[in-house]
């Protein structure tokens, strides 16, 4: 049988990361849940600690710091290849990542998809909770990350992807030149150069209702840099 792993990336998620765990097995209960937390002063890290001596499908990567997202993700496919998954699902801890479209996210790569891509920016997707201002923010940024890039997803910079085992070894085979949240546009940008297949999946985003967000200006003048670097790349 398939074995399918979560890999949630918290930073400060005390409020979050148990519902979206239980939510999760609600809506996927063979699945297998990586939270990978970086020493999250609140103490998302002993929550989740707590609750594994109670769910065998639990399991924590407890880093020693603030390391970023990037590395994050990475560090959840060298865990998935290392212990045999599948796929890997990634997702956030705040319920922006809706938990009832995991089995669709799968099931897309279980019928060929390298990669598959919740998005927001595909028919029958969409976002709730959101200003104005970040509306227009992501909107613009997936345009030109699109028109810099010439990516052909519609959705560049959304964390909820369920990667193949074929994506991962690809992508491990080189660390990524971006840390931060800008990883998410290196990371699809290097599976299209591959000629990977790349589908996506409907998804409502949903704007998250406790806790905070990590974005700050800082990084999103990075992922600008980011999309320049990758341009002139060319894998
Ligand atoms: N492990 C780890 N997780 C992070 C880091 N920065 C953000 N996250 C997590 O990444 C997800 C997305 O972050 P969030 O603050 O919601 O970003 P936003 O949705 O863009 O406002 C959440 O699950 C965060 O807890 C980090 O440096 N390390
Ligand atoms: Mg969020």
């Amino acid at each position: 049988m398939a074995r399918q792993l979560v890999c949630i990336p918290t930073y400060n998620e005390a409020s979050n990361i148990l519902p979206l765990v239980e939510r999760v097995h609600q809506a996927a209960p063979a699945l297998e849940v990586l939270v990978i937390d970086d020493a999250s002063p609140d103490g998302t890290g002993d929550l989740v600690r707590d609750r594994m001596l109670k769910d065998a499908r639990l399991d924590i990567m407890a880093r020693p710091a603030k390391l970023g997202l990037g590395t994050a993700y990475m560090a959840g496919f060298a865990y998935g290849l290392q212990h045999g998954y599948d796929t890997v699902l990634t997702m956030d801890s705040d319920f922006s990542h809706p938990p009832e479209r995991i089995p669709a996210l799968i099931r897309a790569v279980e019928d060929g998809a390298h990669l598959s891509v919740g998005s927001r920016y595909v028919p029958g997707g969409a976002i709730e909770g959101w200003a104005i201002n970040r509306r227009v923010l992501s909107a613009t940024a997936n345009f030109v990350a699109r028109q810099v890039l010439r990516l052909h997803t519609h959705d560049c910079t959304g964390g909820f992807r369920c990667y193949s085992q074929r994506a991962m070894h690809f992508l491990v085979t080189r660390p990524l030149r971006s840390s931060g949240y800008s990883a998410l546009v290196e990371l699809l940008t290097r599976c299209e150069r591959a000629g990977l297949n790349i589908v996506e999946v409907p998804i409502t985003f949903t704007e998250r209702v406790q806790g905070h967000s990590k974005i700050s200006r800082q990084e999103i003048f990075r992922a600008m840099l980011t999309v320049l670097r990758l341009a002139g790349r060319r894998s």
